[in-house]
């Protein structure tokens, strides 16, 4: 069976092919030559569903897209669902890093009583059909915002410590991060439901 990746990051491309273990056939959106629609919508299930549809009904297949992002607490939920915008259109992660960085240290300085590194990924995973209809699936880490380590992974990994591990995102393989990340959490329920 044939499934659309819609996605244009080849980070989330690359766990998306792992995460499905070979079960479709995978056509990315850029090998259709399918545009990026604009994420107009304000929450990542939206988002996902949005992507996912915009793709399908493009390109007459069934596709899959993920929205995800990382939340931090003491950020107000910030970059949140624009977790890509706030590195800019040349997509420059060590600059988004250097401002959550900086907007922490702010944040401590005004509210040191409740300040807290907390942090959660989420992603959203949604397929939709060229028909129109769709389902969608979340899957959410907790973890905490520290100095950047590592380099593995895409986007903000290598500020990310997940609860119960004191390494970061960037610093485990593909195979550890693929066994315990929000986007695996999203695709055991996309499996249960759709396998
Ligand atoms: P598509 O919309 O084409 O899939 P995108 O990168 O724009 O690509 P999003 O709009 O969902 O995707 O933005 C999510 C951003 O959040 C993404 O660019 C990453 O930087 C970050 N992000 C999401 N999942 C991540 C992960 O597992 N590790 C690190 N950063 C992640």
């Amino acid at each position: 069976d044939k499934l659309i990746a819609a996605t244009h990051n080849p980070g989330k491309a690359r766990e998306i092919d792992t995460l499905l273990g070979g079960r479709f056939e995978i056509v990315t959106a850029g090998s259709l030559n399918l545009p990026e629609p604009d994420e107009t919508e304000n929450s990542f299930v939206a988002n996902a569903i949005l992507k996912a549809r915009h793709a399908a009904v493009k390109g007459g297949l069934p596709a899959l897209a993920d929205d995800s992002g990382l939340s931090i607490a003491a950020l107000n939920g910030d970059p949140g669902i624009y977790s890509a915008r706030w590195a800019g259109p040349h997509k420059d992660f060590s600059r988004a890093m250097e401002i959550i960085h900086h907007k922490m240290v702010q944040a401590e300085v005004h509210n040191p009583d409740t300040f807290s590194t907390r942090a959660w990924f989420t992603s959203a995973l949604a397929v939709a059909w060229p028909e129109g209809h769709a389902c969608v699936f979340e899957g959410v880490v907790h973890g905490q915002i520290v100095a950047p380590r590592g380099d593995n992974g895409f986007g903000y990994d290598p500020i990310f410590q997940p609860d119960g591990y004191d390494i970061t995102f960037a610093e485990m393989d593909e195979a550890q991060k693929d066994s315990l990340s929000h986007r695996h959490l999203a695709f055991e329920r996309l499996k249960a439901f759709l396998f």
